[in-house]
């Protein structure tokens, strides 16, 4: 049995989604149907599995418990034979590391979970939106000569960078001026498969 990811469309889990489909590595999903009772499509709930009641959480085919998005990508990544594979001998692997970290920390829970939260006020938000353009800026000039973040290929990286950047419009973190993340948000949403998984995300938060 492939391993099984708990899900939420459009939550942090679709970036590890967007992993595997790239990665070609095949993993089962599970839905979390209530984001308050954490309901699962298949019954029960997610509480039971993780106390927290978070994705990204993985049952991985030994039967072991995975959690943390980052963890679960580079879990993806390690079982893939294609390009989106990085040896942890090679110089990347800390490359690939650093930008999950970033994108974890930096991105996800410091920009992102405080502005969709209804516990913060608005002005509480924008101090924390006020965080994001240096590190816009700090991408930018990264990828000034680079396709994707680790160099020529999609990775782990990528993958959870795409999904913050499907979230920066709407969370009003998305500034105009840097043409370098501009672009690779254009390539890494042209890329087909990308796009068919965000698709099949879209179609699954319309039911
Ligand atoms: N440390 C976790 C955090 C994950 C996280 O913030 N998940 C959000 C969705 S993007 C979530 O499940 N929120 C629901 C909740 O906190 O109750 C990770 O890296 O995966």
């Amino acid at each position: 049995m492939p391993a099984l990811l708990y899900h939420r469309p459009f939550n942090c889990s679709l970036a590890v989604l967007i992993g595997a489909a790239e990665a070609g590595v095949e993993i089962n999903t599970d839905l979390v149907v209530d984001t308050k009772s954490k309901a699962l499509e298949s019954g029960g709930s997610l509480m039971a599995i993780n106390p927290l009641g978070q994705v990204s959480t993985m049952q991985l085919e030994n039967g072991e418990l995975l959690t943390e998005t980052s963890a679960c990508l580079i879990w993806v990544q390690s079982q893939s034979t294609t390009s989106f594979h990085v040896s942890h001998d090679d110089p990347r692997y800390f490359q690939m590391l650093r930008w999950l970290g970033f994108v974890a920390t930096e991105l996800h829970k410091q920009a992102l979970r405080i502005i969709y939260y209804s516990e913060a006020t608005d002005k509480v938000k924008d101090n924390f939106r006020s965080l994001v353009p240096a590190r816009l800026a700090l991408l930018d000039n990264h990828l000034e000569s680079r396709d994707y973040m680790l160099g020529q290929d999609f990775t782990a990286a990528d993958a959870y960078l795409t999904w913050f950047l499907l979230h920066a419009e709407r969370a009003k973190v998305w500034y105009p001026g840097y043409a370098n993340l501009e672009a690779y948000r254009d390539r890494v949403m042209a890329r087909p498969v990308v796009a068919r998984v965000i698709d099949a995300d879209r179609a699954a938060m319309a039911q």
